[in-house]
């Protein structure tokens, strides 16, 4: 009996520091408005417990979190721990996995920490994410634990978020990336006009571009006024927990892109980075002189601090290399990093007009792409493929990529065999440990596109957006293989919630484990994952205005129970349903001498309903206005069918019938009619409109707008089978205004001042 006396007393032993163990952190984090100042104007902002970014949350595995948020604001919000494996009502993602959090109340948050490793959290609100709603995550690992590496999980530790700062309100930014604004591209210098192609020698290579369709070739569509590293500009990083850091220190990194839509490269004045997790999953240390993150991935690193009394600069640049934040590690004097320098954008549209096929889609030519191995951006690197003006010192790189381009193996686009320079990419990452899923498991294999519009700012998967698209069923206990394939013009970062996943990349067992994957264009990659959760999880693109736009989907497990946090799932789905279908208005009009004229237009995904309106002051004493009604078809969405109603009146001219180019007399001048159409996007950005009214009348007509003559001058026409034309020109002032000269066949002349929204 004593023997078993002795067994009870360990086990409850067991039990009791069992229990203890699982100490509960809690947290509590106060949402407010706030105002700030990044850049000499005051803004609105959000701050939790009066800071941006939101405090950094630390925790260690075993853990209990207990996190009580308050709203404090006039709208609704939401918490979401990004990375995190967790019950799916505490995921974050209003209407799918809780209501959102009204404002006044308290919402608490209380998951076990079943997981180590560097992670962020941010709303999942609306864009509040870009104005502050951000913060790091970190799950330290316990030194008892068997992965524990000694060298890296042990040095001093700092986290470290990135973010952008804009002055612009970003339900504006939304808007006008819908409408195809093109005031950001003014902002950093990349319109890739026409005055510029030709003064660049790349005349040729602007037409082709213009002929598939394209708009200027882009690596980030939001204009950023400050680039923010905990949220500074500028910060010095001098001592680590009250331990002044002298040369020769090692500092571990865990940084977070916080960003709302960029990508950042970071490079290091101090020498290599050694790149030790990503996702907070450790990888194998591997040493680069540079790497991207991509918005919302993390990466923890060593850096070295290499010499005393000097303090190296470590900098974050966006990928387009407009703007730029710095951290200086060490004491002393500051030792710079050399910024990247500007992108050789019209290289970059050679490269695209190459993979661009005549019906949208892209065109790999044979190259087998995945895991940001072959980056085709290569072609606009200075550091890489060499200054463009230097033609002669860069011979013998032209000479080497010629020589690869005939072997079609694309290797002309690896920047780590084009140079010294090693960038890091997603096949170097290597898990310490086997991370294989259950072998008796049964899989099931989804494939995804990517897909999307710059033009209309469409953004999707498989040609459907959230609101569009069927939940993706999964069943408990299977093995779930992703294979994405990215056919749009821009890179995305997909990111899947409450899960990681194996990214299949040559390493077999030892496949790193993530949960954030960009996908470059014309790349594929896989994916697999055991599918060992309950409830919905969300799978987006993480550039939050993709995101807003529709681009993810939701995996829902199979025979799952109701989740108490969603009393009216209907109602629920109705609410994240209308993220994607909001439409966007705009509005402009031009007051000119010989009259007024302007469109006003609301759109979304699919729909447009606009009107144009024209006043003439002189020969055509009168007014008009087309009204129509139309849904965008197809993947490019070139083709759109619509309903009209057309109203004029003219003082003028009255009874006096003219006839169009095939004779149809045109009682055009007291008029009201309805009619049916489509409208078309030709090759060079033309549309094309075919209208036939009521009457049996038809008209006919081609324009352009916006064609880029130089960075602030933009070209239009307009021609029909009425015999009506207009050519115009608009010199763009400011994001908002800007000076119109045209010439109407039915308005004469005339100069103004045109607004738009
Ligand atoms: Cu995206």
């Amino acid at each position: 009996m004593k023997n078993n006396k002795i067994i009870c007393s360990i086990l409850l032993l067991f039990i009791t520091s069992k229990l203890t163990a699982q100490k509960v952190v809690r947290y509590d984090l106060y949402v407010k408005d706030t105002i700030v100042n990044f850049t000499g104007k005051e803004k609105r902002a959000i701050a939790v417990n009066g800071q941006i970014p939101m405090p950094t949350l630390i925790f260690t595995e075993g853990d209990i979190a207990e996190i009580h948020v308050y709203n404090q604001l006039k709208e609704t919000t939401s918490l979401h721990w990004h990375g995190l494996f967790l019950p799916n009502k505490e995921d974050g993602v209003p209407n799918l996995t809780q209501m959102p959090i009204e404002p006044n109340t308290t919402h608490i948050y209380r998951f076990p920490i079943i997981q180590n490793g560097t992670h962020w959290y941010h709303s999942h609100s609306g864009l509040q994410e870009q104005i502050g709603m951000y913060g790091n995550f970190v799950m330290l690992k316990k030194e008892s634990d068997p992965t524990f590496r000694k060298g890296i999980d042990d040095l001093p530790t700092v986290p470290i978020i990135l973010s952008e700062w804009t002055n612009l309100k970003p339900e504006n930014i939304h808007r006008m990336l819908h409408n195809a604004n093109d005031w950001a591209a003014i902002k950093k210098n990349a319109v890739q006009s026409y005055a510029e192609a030709i003064k660049a020698g790349y005349f040729k290579t602007k037409l082709t571009n213009e002929w598939k369709r394209m708009l200027a070739m882009d690596v980030s569509d939001v204009y950023y006024d400050k680039i923010l590293i905990n949220g500074n500009q500028s910060t010095d990083l001098k001592s680590i927990e009250n331990q002044t850091l002298k040369g020769g220190d090692k500092v571990r990194l865990r940084i977070s892109n916080g960003g709302a839509s960029s990508y950042f490269w970071l490079t290091y004045a101090g020498g290599k980075i050694t790149v030790v997790a990503s996702d907070g999953n450790d990888v194998e240390p591997t040493e680069v002189d540079r790497l991207i993150i991509a918005v919302s991935e993390t990466f923890d690193i060593v850096v070295t601090i290499p010499a005393e009394n000097t303090a190296f600069e470590f900098l974050a640049t966006t990928e387009d290399r407009t703007k730029s934040a710095s951290l200086f590690i060490g004491n002393g004097i500051k030792q710079l990093q050399s910024p990247l320098s500007k992108l050789k954008y019209f290289e970059g549209m050679k490269m695209m007009n190459d993979m661009m096929k005549m019906n949208g889609d892209l065109d790999d030519m044979g190259m087998q792409m995945s895991l940001n191995q072959m980056d085709m951006n290569v072609v606009m690197y200075p550091e890489i493929t060499g200054d463009v003006k230097k033609k002669n010192a860069n011979k013998k790189k032209e000479l080497k990529i010629e020589n690869e381009h005939s072997n079609h193996s694309g290797t002309k686009y690896n920047s780590n065999t084009l140079s010294d320079i090693v960038t890091l990419n997603y096949a170097m990452l290597k898990s310490p440990n086997k991370t294989n899923l259950p072998e008796d498991s049964s899989v099931k294999e989804l494939r995804f596109t990517l897909t999307g519009n710059m033009n209309r700012y469409v953004w999707s998967l498989d040609n459907k957006v959230v609101s569009e698209a069927d939940k993706i069923l999964i069943k408990r206990g299977e093995n779930v293989k992703l294979v994405l394939y990215n056919n749009s013009m821009m890179r995305h970062p997909m990111h899947l919630h409450g899960h990681d996943f194996r990214v299949l990349n040559g390493h077999d067992d030892y496949a790193p484990l993530k949960n954030i994957i960009d996908i470059m264009p014309m790349e594929t990659d896989t994916l697999e994952f055991n599918a060992n959760a309950e409830g919905d999880w969300f799978f987006h693109c993480h550039i939050l205005y993709h995101m807003m736009s529709g681009m993810g989907r939701v995996f829902t497990y199979e025979n799952q129970p109701p989740n108490p946090l969603i009393p009216n799932p209907k109602l629920a789905q109705r609410k994240l349903f209308a993220d994607d279908r909001k439409f966007h208005f705009m509005a402009e009009n031009d007051f000119a001498i010989n009259g007024n004229d302007g469109l006003a237009m609301f759109q979304n995904t699919r729909w447009s309903i606009g009107t144009e309106w024209r006043l003439g002051y002189n020969d055509m004493h009168g007014y008009e206005t087309e009204t129509h009604l139309g849904r965008y078809i197809g993947k490019m969405q070139w083709l759109m069918p619509f309903i009209g109603f057309d109203w004029r009146y003219r003082k003028t001219g009255m009874d006096d019938p003219e006839s169009n180019l095939y004779g149809q007399t045109n009682k055009k001048d007291n008029r009201s009619a309805v009619s049916l159409g489509f409208m078309y996007t030709l090759p060079m950005l033309v549309l094309f409109q075919a209208e036939v009214y009521h009457d049996g009348i038809v008209r006919l007509s081609l324009m352009r707008e916006d064609i880029p003559i130089s960075k602030r001058i933009r070209a239009g026409f307009m021609l029909d089978t009425d015999k009506e034309y207009m050519v115009e020109l608009l010199y763009i002032i400011n994001k908002n205004m800007g000076i119109r000269t045209h010439y109407d066949s039915d308005m004469g002349f005339g100069i103004g001042l045109s607004l738009n929204y």
